[in-house]
């Protein structure tokens, strides 16, 4: 049988080196299963259970393994399951190609069966390449494009094929007019600023006495230039969420996340610095870097539309983070006055006894920061991590200390309710001999993670190791949200929107075959990880943990706190709870002692 459109498609992408693709089925791509059929893996088909989960998947994979992540759906509503997934991508930087179903080209126009104008509605999320192939000849270019486009932008990109398409000869492109041959391969050479520009930088860093970095995912792989820099100039290292596993929490100087999850030594190194270099982030909330006047900034990214956002930097490097450190490390002076750095590790050491104290205060039944401490410590040095959008972002942005070769993420910038689970199945696909972790709330699992537990249910005997702990925080309560209205609004939480059903979690993993502990002793933390971690199966581990402690910003004061918590003492069912335990929350921080060890 001669090689069809389809039959190509998964040509090429085995020739790409591509050996997952993350989707779900229907008759818009019927022509590309059939050739899947026909064909030997390579490329993989991993099956979800709804297009978003394997937008999420391709997403998880392409984040963790550093390598392009790809997704297929059928035309109409499969591609637009599809989008939120792809928007996480795309706001991410993570480059993901979306192969994507159409009608037949004789239907097109005729308002026909599930067809949707997909160029019009994949015009915004693939912005940097949206193409609809309609004869084979097409078809390389067209691929090949999307691939490249999307590793070299880290961006999303889409391959529309309609369904008569796929199943047509492939021929391809001629030595001839209006003909576009491709090819393989491709190099990339990062950019790097050049000398003078760099002199700039240097002459501005060394002038400062109080320097502060920020780092992000774009500083991935320059760890040790990151050490180098911030040990010469004495600074203290603060990191964005997506930046979280670039650097070790081990090092003294590391002050952890910033922002409104962010922690309190990062705040303090931002409001105290007198210099600010940032590399690879593009950390949204300004009121939590220096004030305008306060500090001399310079970025260093890798791509020039992110530079000079965010702050009033006087000196914007356009440049890989490895590359343009190595280039300035020689120019830079070394500080020799050391009070400043001091003084950020003595903050960060102070905020990782709160953290302890924090984790040990009493709540009804379990503290869900004590779930995060215990973890922290027991996370194996080449974990990976997901917490899912809600209260869970929080907690593992404070309380997960990265070492070793950890991994992690969330959805950075869309900031999207239910990644968590997806992301890790994508994970295990890129990296199965590495023990993943996604901490998600029970709104999040109600909304995706039950549905994707049946996906590891069908898959995970293929991993080379089993180890996955989805970990749940059963509070019935929307509980990140719920707080943003107390904080926001003043108000009571309005319970209909926030209050969640009730589900046996641990219960329906275990009827799926999987291992299933529910915990509602505080005492039993600790033990529960360590259970999970040792089972011979992917394991669920439900906490049963308090709505009303609560996600305290790391700028709050005391006071603060407490003017909050009255002001909402209004109407809440659980106030005197949330009195309580803020209160206590805080004033773990200024007194040792508020807690009531539960030894995690
Ligand atoms: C798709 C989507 N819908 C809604 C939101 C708004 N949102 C952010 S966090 C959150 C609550 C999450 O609740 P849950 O998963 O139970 O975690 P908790 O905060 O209770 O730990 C909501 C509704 C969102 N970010 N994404």
């Amino acid at each position: 049988m001669s090689e069809t459109v389809a039959d190509f498609v998964l040509h090429r992408l085995r020739e790409w080196g591509v050996e997952h693709v993350f989707g779900y089925a229907g008759d818009g791509i019927n022509g590309l299963l059939a050739a899947w059929e026909r064909a030997e893996d390579p490329p993989m088909f991993v099956q979800s259970r709804h297009e978003e989960m394997s937008a999420f998947q391709a997403v998880g994979y392409a984040k963790f393994t550093g390598r392009t992540g790809f997704c297929v759906a059928t035309s109409g509503p499969g591609a637009i399951h599809l989008l939120n997934g792809l928007y996480d991508a795309k706001l991410d930087h993570v480059p993901v190609v979306a192969i994507v179903g159409q009608t037949n080209r004789s239907a097109m126009g005729g308002h026909y069966q599930q067809e949707v104008d997909l160029i019009s509605l994949y015009k915004d999320v693939a912005a940097e390449y949206c193409q609809m192939v309609t004869v084979p000849e097409q078809l390389p270019n067209v691929l090949d494009r999307a691939i490249r486009i999307a590793t070299s932008q880290r961006t999303v990109t889409a391959v529309i094929i309609p369904a008569d398409v796929q199943e047509l000869e492939y021929s391809p492109p001629g030595h001839e007019f209006k003909m576009v041959p491709s090819s393989l391969d491709m190099s990339q050479s990062p950019p790097v600023p050049p000398d003078s520009e760099l002199q700039r930088a240097a002459a501005l860093l060394n002038a400062g006495e109080k320097v502060a970095m920020l780092i992000g995912q774009g500083s991935r792989g320059a760890a040790a230039e990151v050490i180098e820099v911030a040990d010469l100039l004495g600074a203290g290292v603060a990191k964005a969420l997506l930046g979280k596993d670039v650097l070790s929490d081990e090092l003294p100087w590391v002050t952890g996340s910033i922002g409104l999850l962010g922690t309190r030594p990062s705040y303090e190194l931002m409001r105290d610095c007198d210099t600010l270099l940032v590399v690879g982030s593009s950390f949204p909330y300004t009121q939590f870097l220096p004030e305008f006047d306060q500090a001399r900034a310079v970025q260093i990214d890798v791509d020039p539309r992110m530079v000079g956002l965010r702050y009033p930097f006087e000196v914007n490097l356009v440049g890989d983070a490895t590359e343009t450190l190595r280039r300035l490390l020689p120019l830079l002076a070394r500080k020799e006055d050391r009070g400043w750095r001091a003084t950020v590790e003595r903050n960060v050491s102070r905020w990782w006894e709160v953290m302890q104290r924090r984790a040990a205060t009493k709540a009804d039944p379990i503290n869900p920061e004590l779930v995060f401490h215990a973890l922290s410590s027991r996370l194996p040095s080449d974990a990976i991590i997901t917490a899912d959008s809600g209260s869970s972002a929080n907690w593992y942005a404070r309380h997960v200390k990265m070492r070793g070769t950890m991994r992690g993420s969330l959805s950075g910038t869309l900031a999207t309710m239910g990644p968590g689970v997806p992301y890790v199945i994508g994970a295990k696909f890129g990296c199965p001999d590495r023990p993943c972790y996604a901490l998600v709330g029970d709104g999040a699992m109600q909304m995706n993670g039950i549905n994707e537990l049946i996906t590891i249910a069908k898959y995970w005997k293929q991993w080379a190791d089993p180890r996955l702990v989805v970990a749940v925080l059963h509070n019935n309560d929307l509980n990140q949200v719920t707080w943003e209205l107390r904080a926001m609004e003043g108000s009571p939480s309005f319970l209909p929107s926030q209050q969640l059903p009730d589900f046996p979690y641990a219960g329906y993993a275990a009827s799926l075959g999987l291992r299933g502990i529910k915990v509602d002793d505080p005492k039993e933390v600790g033990a529960a990880w360590d259970e999970a971690l040792a089972a011979d199966r992917p394991c669920l581990l439900e906490f049963v943990t308090d709505p009303a402690v609560p996600p305290i910003p790391p700028h709050a004061t005391l006071e603060q706190i407490k003017s909050t918590v009255t002001s909402f003492v209004k109407g809440d069912a659980d106030r005197w709870g949330m009195v309580k335990e803020g209160v206590r929350s805080k004033l773990a921080e200024v007194i040792p002692g508020t807690s009531s060890d539960p030894s995690p």
